[in-house]
């Protein structure tokens, strides 16, 4: 007997800053149930699809100071569901059906937090009809490839009120043997800052939006000498066991032209930005850098990427909104060499999986990424696994929105046929 969808539900639930999300929750005739909540960023790119939140309008709540997201739940309950309600399940129908009911180019209208979560219900609702994980739903046959961790360690930014500049420093253990090791030396090098820090007199009890520490070193360089020495320390070596990744997040801190450094007060041209960024990456054990230049500085991207060695991954975020248009323009001008999926820049899966194997097909790494806002849902997990991202950036050890993912990678690695990626 066909199984069909007999009812789509939106509702409002928090994230992990404790500000409003959606979550989508469709029932099937077969009497299973399936939900997904979805994440939201705070250092987001001026492409990203659209979050609906009810600012100004008659529903916001005062309370949520119009950051509830109502509209966002009535449009899947009063457009969304009785378009797909009594339909079966498919990712590719419900998504061509939430295109179609909004023109809009980032989903403004309907809002991508709406279409992005009936948009993840209904995946998770064909892995249940098909009898799999979401993670083995999308593989198909063959062992399953769990991602190498992107951890952070030290926070800065819009994650940590500015602690610096930069807003993650965070670690790669890649040459763990499998994810369960990798996320314990991850795990020993987050308590060895903790530790350190404290005693060169930081504070470091308190946690940033993603579970990092956000202690305000004076400068990114120090930052990274840091991390270098805490891996050090727990009897690891840097640049062969554990290597740095930086996301710079530069967008935050550029306009007219111009880097301004908030820990130095520095103002930087372009080629000048440029030149602090080259030394550091050739300062430190660095094997990753994220968002280096701004959102549409693409020039910059260019020129740095004939500077650096070809070895080191040059991560488009801002600059890419997991946007095929934009990818497509960076791989023409040779602007990075890895791109950051992230779903909720996108609104809709069937529309990320695009990108993210256009990015694989033109010999971009990939890496599936939470936003700073989350929740304890685990589904990034099984797509980052799913879709042999190869790599997964979900913030730090800290806090049950993380270790829900930490946790899934664990589960599968422990319960299902897999290998450990090694993209380094
Ligand atoms: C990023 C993400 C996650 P946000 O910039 O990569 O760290 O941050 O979700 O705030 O955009
Ligand atoms: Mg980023």
């Amino acid at each position: 007997m066909t199984t069909l969808i007999t009812k789509i539900q939106g509702l409002q639930v928090l994230d992990s800053r404790g500000r409003p999300t959606v979550c989508a929750i469709i029932e099937l005739s077969d009497g299973s149930i399936h939900k997904a909540s979805v994440p939201s960023g705070a250092s987001t790119g001026a492409h990203e699809a659209s979050e609906l939140r009810d600012h100004n309008s008659p529903q916001a709540e005062k309370f949520y100071a119009g950051t509830s997201v109502y509209q966002a739940v009535s449009h899947i309950n009063n457009e969304i569901a009785p378009r797909l309600v009594g339909g079966q399940p498919s990712t590719h129908a419900s998504d061509e059906t939430m295109v179609e009911l909004d023109a809009t180019s980032r989903h403004e209208r309907i809002g991508a937090n709406a279409t992005l979560a009936v948009s993840i219900a209904t995946a998770k609702a064909c892995a249940h009809l098909a009898g799999l994980s979401l993670a083995q739903f999308y593989q198909g046959q063959g062992p399953l490839l769990i991602p190498m961790p992107m951890v952070n360690i030290l926070s800065g930014g819009a994650h940590a009120n500015g602690a610096l500049d930069i807003q993650d420093v965070l670690v790669l253990p890649h040459g763990a043997e499998n994810f369960a090791q990798a996320l314990s030396w991850v795990v020993a090098i987050r308590e060895m800052a903790a530790k350190l820090g404290a005693k060169r007199g930081y504070v470091t009890n308190l946690v940033a939006d993603e579970g990092g520490l956000g202690i305000g070193f004076e400068s990114s360089n120090t930052a990274c000498a840091f991390v270098t020495e805490c891996i050090e320390v727990v009897g690891l070596n840097p640049g062969k066991d554990v290597s740095i990744a930086l996301d710079i997040a530069s967008t935050q801190f550029y306009s007219d032209g111009k880097y301004t450094s908030r820990n130095s007060g520095t103002i930087y041209s372009s080629q000048q930005w440029n030149d602090q960024l080259v030394e550091l990456v050739h300062s430190h054990p660095i094997i990753s850098i994220e968002d280096p230049f701004a959102e549409d500085d693409w020039d910059s991207w260019n020129s740095f990427m004939n500077q650096v060695p070809s070895t080191l991954q040059v991560v488009g975020d801002d600059l890419f909104t997991t946007n095929l248009e934009r990818l497509r323009k960076g791989i023409a001008e040779k602007s990075a060499n890895s791109i950051l999926i992230k779903a909720n820049q996108n609104g809709l899966i069937t529309h990320t999986h695009q990108v993210i194997k256009e990015a694989q097909n033109n010999g971009f790494k990939t890496i599936v990424s939470a936003r700073s806002g989350e929740t304890e849902d685990s589904w990034l997990s099984d797509i980052a696994t799913g879709w042999s991202a190869g790599q997964i950036k979900v913030g730090s050890t800290h806090g049950s929105d993380r270790t829900a993912k930490w946790n899934r990678l664990l589960e599968l690695e422990a319960t299902q046929e897999c290998v450990f990626s090694k993209p380094f």
